[in-house]
């Protein structure tokens, strides 16, 4: 099981600036954004991965993204638009192994990302 930066956050042992939490997610802003919104959405339970996700992760994998369209609704910028990303391992620019997804907003987004 991996220990991260985030297992900690979960664990209170470092601050972090929390915006949503419920029983499975946790949700708190990116400490280097690079949107005017940056929020990870993290499992309570630690995923180094998305490749480690199995079938029985399915609906804690749908809990991340569901959270954070509820987010993007309940700060009015659903509609303008967002963007959520998983980072998968060293090409997909993954540097903290506890699986997260990101939620960018707030300016226009280019595409394809760098
Ligand atoms: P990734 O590159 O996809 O693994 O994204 C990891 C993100 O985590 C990165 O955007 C910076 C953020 N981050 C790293 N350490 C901390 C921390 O201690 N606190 C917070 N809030 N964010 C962190």
């Amino acid at each position: 099981m991996s220990d991260t930066i985030f297992s900690k956050i979960i664990r209170r042992e470092i601050p972090a600036d929390i915006v949503y939490e419920d029983n499975d997610v946790l949700a708190f802003r990116d400490l280097n954004p690079q949107a005017p919104v940056h929020v990870l959405f993290i499992p309570r339970q630690p995923m180094p991965t998305l490749n480690d996700a199995t079938a029985a992760d399915a609906e804690l994998l749908g809990k991340l993204l569901l959270a954070a369209a509820a987010y993007a609704k309940q700060e009015g910028f659903a509609e303008q638009g967002y963007r959520t990303v998983v980072n998968c391992n060293e090409d997909g620019g993954q540097t903290v192994f506890h699986l997260h997804v990101h939620l960018l907003a707030g300016r226009r987004l280019h595409w394809p990302p760098g």
